[in-house]
């Protein structure tokens, strides 16, 4: 039998409701870390399995306690793979810190329970920033931190060849203390093979993802076979130069956007498009329309929908709004740019505020561009035929109700307007907030591990004990009530 390994992406878990239901969609998405980490295993003649236990198992639905549910197919299904395909190791995304404890955890146990001998390697965001957390299981042999690609091909011949020492970004545990190794430089040339093939399909003609997973109802808007919907993540740029105070992208991935190339992007499309009959693309990486290759992505994708208008893009992830405005002139809107997206494509144009106070957010200068600027913006999006969105935010640490309502009442008078998804701040180790909540004694270590096991972090379920706003609890329930989560 050919030697594999296997990628494992672990369950997801929802927040639930007081009546026991989910608050979030549950969706399917692409596990983007197995296609990066398994291409580039292949690319070097490794053998390759992969699970994707939600995508795979969605009818698996397990209530854990009253605030959280696991969706996925369960961790003995792993153990049964691996007792019939017997891989040389077991590789496992961890990329959310709320979902350690309750998801990867019992994960790990399963199989170790199973298999004492097996190399068990874990990479991820969450293992990027709290490999510690991993270790002290016991159950996991090395945790690959920070990008993956160049680690783990060396790692797993080091395995081979019993030598895993000098290898740079990983971390393991050797007399019960954590050791990490010399950090990796982030890769220069992020334009690698990628495992489309083993990714999307299960097995040949079967596709893996069959649902088409977007964020809610305005997404279907120009959407011309409904019937018919497939979609892809475009995920071909890393790194944000913003460094924002409650997120660990330009900590993880650094300050210099790194991009793919608009050729390799459209090569992907295109294929995707013709071969598999992808037709949505959802952006998922953090400064789409920054990069100049993105920019000329979307000038190749006006060329190609000429012939194939049933192509949509979005970016459920945001835009920046200073990339729609004339550096030179206060609240001048870039007409030919704004032009260019709706000819490539895009349905909805989600442009990120979070808020319109400068103390909570650094990427608006509000003086260059006001409300007044971000409401014309989205009526020029509007007369060229796209749906609008706003990305908002509540709850920073230390803001009060004053502070709140004031952004509430700025938004309330955007008549070009389809959608406001309201987000209360979450807090992630890594982070500076997270800094700032165990410098000020709002929380330890301790007791926000504990908090997030028993009731999960997400964007419509913030424990009480994170709550790290001046606005009281009921406050910020009210709140919630009068701008629930836009399904
Ligand atoms: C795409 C995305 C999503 C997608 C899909 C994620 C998925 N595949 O399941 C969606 C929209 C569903 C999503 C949802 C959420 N997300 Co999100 N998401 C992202 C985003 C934008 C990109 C992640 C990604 O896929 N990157 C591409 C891969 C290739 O990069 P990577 O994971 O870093 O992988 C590299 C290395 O880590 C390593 N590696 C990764 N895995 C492995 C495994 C092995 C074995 C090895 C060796 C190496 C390795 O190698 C890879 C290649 O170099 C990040 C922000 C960002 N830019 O990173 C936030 C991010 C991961 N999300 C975040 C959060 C908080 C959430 C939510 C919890 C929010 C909520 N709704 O409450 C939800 C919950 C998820 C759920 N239950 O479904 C946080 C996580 C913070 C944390 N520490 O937990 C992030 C970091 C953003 C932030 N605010 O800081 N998310
Ligand atoms: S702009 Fe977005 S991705 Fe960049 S640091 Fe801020 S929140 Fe994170």
């Amino acid at each position: 039998m050919e030697e594999k390994v296997l990628f494992v992406e672990p369950a997801k878990s929802y927040p639930l409701d007081k009546d026991g239901l989910p608050t979030l969609p549950n969706r399917e998405t692409i596990s983007l870390s197995a296609l990066m980490i398994l291409g580039s295993l292949e690319e070097k003649g490794i053998g390759t399995d992969f699970m994707d236990l939600s995508a795979e198992g969605y009818s698996y639905q397990e209530i854990l306690n009253k605030y959280i549910l696991r969706v996925g197919l369960p961790d003995e299904a792993v153990v049964q793979r691996i007792s019939e395909t017997k891989p040389s190791a077991l590789l496992i995304s961890s990329m959310f810190s709320t979902e350690q404890e309750r998801i990867v955890n019992p994960l790990i146990t399963a199989v170790r329970k199973a298999y004492s001998e097996l190399p068990i390697i874990v990479g991820g965001q969450h293992a990027t920033l709290k490999p510690d957390w991993l270790l002290e299981t016991g159950n996991i042999d090395y945790v690959v931190c920070g990008e993956g690609e160049e680690t783990i091909r060396e790692l797993l011949m080091g395995l081979k060849s019993n030598n895993t020492k000098n290898i740079r970004g990983i971390a393991y545990r050797k007399n019960g203390i954590v050791i990490k190794t010399e950090s990796r430089p982030r890769m220069q040339d992020i334009n690698r093979t990628w495992a489309l093939e083993k990714i999307l399909y299960k097995e040949k003609g079967e596709l893996r993802y069959k649902k088409y997973s977007k964020r809610h109802y305005l997404y279907m808007h120009n959407v011309q076979s409904k019937e018919n919907l497939k979609g892809f993540a475009l995920y071909y740029s890393r790194g944000c130069p913003m460094a924002c105070d409650h997120c660990t992208v330009s900590i993880i991935d650094g300050r210099k956007v790194r991009h793919m190339g608009s050729k390799r992007m459209f090569a992907d499309v295109k294929y995707l498009h013709e071969t598999i009959g992808i037709n949505v693309f959802s952006n998922q990486t953090d400064t789409f329309g920054l990069h100049p290759e993105d920019i000329k992505f979307f000038k190749i994708m006006k060329k190609y929908r000429k012939e194939h208008p049933d192509i949509i893009l979005n970016n459920p992830n945001a835009f920046f709004a200073k990339l729609f405005f004339d550096k030179s002139k206060k609240d001048q809107v870039n007409e030919d740019l704004i032009k260019l997206y709706a000819d490539a494509g895009f349905n909805v144009m989600t442009i990120a505020v979070e808020s319109f106070n400068p103390k909570f957010v650094k990427k608006i200068d509000f003086e260059h561009i006001t409300p007044y600027g971000i409401n014309r913006l989205f009526s020029m999006f509007h007369d060229y035929g796209m749906k609008t969105e706003l990305y908002m935010m509540f709850g920073f640490p230390e803001q009060t109700k004053d502070e709140l309502i004031k952004d509430e009442k700025i938004v309330e008078n955007f008549s070009d307007l389809d959608v406001v998804s309201w987000n209360q701040c979450m807090v992630f180790p890594g982070t500076p907030h997270y800094q700032k909540g165990l410098n000020k004694g709002w929380f330890d270590e301790k007791s926000y591990r504990n908090v997030i096991r028993k009731e999960g972090l997400f964007l419509t379920h913030i424990p009480e004990e994170l709550n790290l706003s001046q606005i009281p609890e009921y406050e910020l329930t009210a709140f919630r009530k009068r701008h629930p989560y836009p399904f």
